[in-house]
């Protein structure tokens, strides 16, 4: 987690089922520093078998595999963690089941943040920042609660929503220590060298 600056989310929404592994690989070796899957639609077993996919694909770059959601998926693919938005599994009933693996939290105010670390969140996803169609459901929240929560809070802030290389450098300054990208990624013609253009960007910001 020490040196998690760059999250990509393989949303199954926006990519091609038998792409997976193929997109994984690329943003490791891209230099993302964890990958979450995130699956809205499959059946369970077709997620399980996305995941278990993803987990090989970590396991080779040594990353960290997260699961969106699912605390029963993460446990039989093996994942090094789990990702809850407020209506999930709660972090003290998902430990029972994992352990002590990475739990991050979605936070959309200061008051979510500073509650989900004082449960033991391991980190935060906080957005959505800007305006993004992968999550259409809530409005944006802007860098100043970003930049509110992080100077509020002591774990590591993952900004998400609408971030692309050309906001990072603004993400950052508001106290993002981190950053969560799906479609800036995934959806990239070259998703090798988009994922290697943020990281470099995050690293022109450290
Ligand atoms: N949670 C808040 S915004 C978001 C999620 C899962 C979507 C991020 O996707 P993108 O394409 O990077 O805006
Ligand atoms: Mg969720």
């Amino acid at each position: 987690m020490k040196n998690c600056k760059l999250c990509v989310i393989i949303d199954m929404g926006l990519v091609g089922k038998s792409d997976i592994t193929r997109i994984a690989t690329e943003a490791l070796r891209g230099g993302a520093d964890m990958i979450q899957l995130r699956d809205k639609s499959s059946d369970d077993g077709d997620f399980l078998k996305y995941a278990r996919l993803i987990k090989s694909a970590t396991k080779r770059f040594r990353k960290p595999f997260i699961v969106n959601d699912r605390v029963d998926i993460a446990r039989l693919a093996g994942a090094d963690g789990v990702h809850l938005g407020q209506d999930d599994i709660p972090i003290r009933e998902a430990r029972k089941i994992l352990g002590k693996v990475i739990i991050g939290i979605s936070a959309r105010n200061l008051k979510q943040a500073r509650d989900a670390e004082k449960k033991g969140a391991d980190y935060l996803g906080i957005g959505p920042i800007y305006h993004t169609k992968t999550k259409i459901e809530n409005a944006p929240i802007g860098t100043g609660v970003l930049s509110r929560i992080s100077k509020n809070t002591n774990i590591p802030c993952f900004a998400i929503g609408g971030i692309t290389r050309k906001n990072i450098g603004s993400v950052r300054k508001s106290g993002g220590s981190a950053v969560a990208v799906a479609s800036a990624a995934i959806k990239a013609r070259n998703i090798y060298r988009s994922v290697e253009n943020m990281k470099e960007a995050i690293d022109d910001t450290a």
